[in-house]
């Protein structure tokens, strides 16, 4: 089964939008097999936005994500990756869709809320730099057989 990796960043910690949006994603049937809540290790904000690092907006993005506390979590469901991506909206909220994350929370593109990854390969590697193996819990949701053909 698929596994994605998403972050709530500061400002949607610090909005009060944290619950909301977790909510979204077990309604729509995904299931959490990992979280943690806290604030950013500097090696770890590298290691997450290596493909970004020589852009103007990283020492601005680098100061904002570890202004404050972020939650992070793991999903795990068919088709999670691309699914939760198309949940969340275009990264600019001007472009996201009424009824996703940054689409409905959102205004401008330093202040989108959140991130997941943009594909299974990416999946793999952020949650590789953001969970041990073991903070990967494995279990059955009973719910299952009523989501799933
Ligand atoms: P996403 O895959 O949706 O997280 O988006 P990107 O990898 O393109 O960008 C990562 C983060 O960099 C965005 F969430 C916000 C930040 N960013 C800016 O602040 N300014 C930009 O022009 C582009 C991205």
């Amino acid at each position: 089964m698929e596994r994605t990796f998403v972050m709530i960043k500061p400002d949607g910690i610090q909005r009060g939008l944290a619950g909301g949006i977790l909510s979204r994603f077990e309604m729509k049937g995904f299931k959490i097999v990992a979280a943690k809540f806290g604030i950013l290790p500097e090696a770890i904000v590298d290691k997450h936005y290596e493909e970004h690092q020589a852009k103007p907006f990283f020492p601005g993005m680098k100061a904002y994500i570890t202004s404050g506390p972020v939650f992070r979590f793991v999903l795990e469901g068919e088709n999670v990756v691309a699914t939760v991506r198309k949940m969340n909206g275009a990264t600019n909220p001007a472009e996201a869709a009424p009824g996703t994350v940054r689409g409905d929370y959102a205004l401008s593109i330093g202040k989108n809320v959140i991130h997941a990854a943009d594909s299974p390969t990416s999946a793999d590697r952020e949650i590789g730099i953001h969970f041990a193996k073991s903070e990967l819990v494995a279990y059955e949701k009973i719910d299952e057989p009523h989501i799933y053909d």
